[in-house]
């Protein structure tokens, strides 16, 4: 059957009105995009996967297609189902948009084909998360938190897909921290690549949904902001949550890319300190990113340690720029600057 691809948009709710591209069907059109492996996105309508789901990996639900009679999706508030799906639809594209062009990669498996999402996961549901397949968003409490679909978070649970098929850094330990900075890392590149005026790109994480302060879950210039994510690695950190441990990569990645001390992103003060004194310059945040994922897709394993992660990033900055550039010595400055040697 041939595939009837139309430009379309989306009303959505943190991105204003964004370009998407929907596949026609009979005379309605489905939020399905044939330009990017058929990547598309389901509606739960407040269902949640069954206790077998995770535990026996069956009994999970795939939702329903969200279509529409025209290609406009959304219309840019809550009050329309499809405004949280046109979001989230968007994240995938920019994200497959922001690997694909930067980094070379074909989709999270690394050969064109797409996976899905899914939104209206559950009730009052705080948290988005990757399963192996597709991603899955909740729509906030309405009280403290809106639904979880902005770009950084888009990118951050793309990304878990894209480091499973890849460094498939084990979610628990140094490694998880490592895994859930690499979402965070790049979650921020794809805030920044799609920067636009009602979400201009910063390294906090989560901020756009965030009713209560709009700081967000995270921040990588201070991560310790949070009480709990360390800005500097010590030898408790493999202990922490994974979402926490995260802190020491994220801490390392912003200053890698903008160095220390302060500036301001998308009206946003951020500001850096180094755990041992020094001063650091940044290198930006194009080759942070590139060192970041050849480290990942080439030199990183499911074992992979901060110490080792440090060594990676080095191999990675030396394969790209040479040894001896200012890349590498950069690198080897900022983990010392988060207390890993
Ligand atoms: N939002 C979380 C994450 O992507 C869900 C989880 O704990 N895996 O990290
Ligand atoms: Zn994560």
């Amino acid at each position: 059957e041939q595939v009837h691809t139309a430009d379309g948009q989306g009303e959505s709710l943190y991105s204003g009105t964004v370009p998407l591209q929907v596949t026609q069907k009979g005379s309605a059109y489905e939020l399905r995009d044939a330009t990017r492996g058929g990547s598309h996105t389901t509606d739960m309508g407040g269902a949640t996967d069954g206790f077998a789901c995770s535990a026996f990996g069956w009994g999970c639900k795939s939702g329903t297609i969200v279509t529409s009679p025209s290609t406009t999706f959304g219309d840019g508030t809550n009050a329309d189902p499809d405004t949280a799906a046109a979001d989230a639809q968007y994240g995938t594209a920019v994200t497959w948009d922001y690997f694909k062009g930067e980094h070379g990669r074909d989709g999270i498996f690394g050969d064109g084909s797409g996976s899905y999402n899914r939104v209206h996961y559950g009730r009052d549901y705080v948290n988005a998360f990757w399963d192996g397949q597709k991603m899955t968003y909740g729509d906030g409490d309405g009280v403290n938190y809106g639904p979880l679909v902005s770009l950084d978070v888009a990118g951050h649970e793309m990304t878990h897909g894209i480091t499973q098929n890849t460094a498939n850094l084990t979610y628990s330990g140094e490694s998880g921290g490592l895994n859930e900075a690499t979402s965070d890392i790049f979650g921020t590149m794809v805030e920044f690549h799609a920067a636009n005026s009602e979400d201009p790109g910063d390294y906090l994480v989560g901020e756009e949904f965030d009713l209560r302060n709009g700081r967000g879950f995270r921040r990588m210039d201070n991560p310790i902001a949070d009480g709990k994510s360390p800005n500097c690695w010590s030898s408790n950190t493999k202990n922490l949550d994974v979402h926490y441990s995260s802190g020491v990569g994220n801490h390392f990645f912003y200053l890698l890319a903008e160095g220390s001390g302060a500036k301001t992103f998308g009206g946003v003060a951020h500001s850096s300190a180094t755990c041992d004194g020094s001063t650091l310059t940044g290198i930006g945040r194009e080759a942070a990113a590139d060192i970041w994922f050849r480290a990942l897709n080439v030199y990183m394993t499911s074992g992979t340690t901060y110490a080792q992660a440090r060594t990676a990033t080095i191999d990675a900055a030396t394969d790209l720029y040479g040894a001896g550039s200012t890349q590498v010595g950069a690198v080897a400055a900022a983990w010392s600057a988060v207390s890993v040697s």
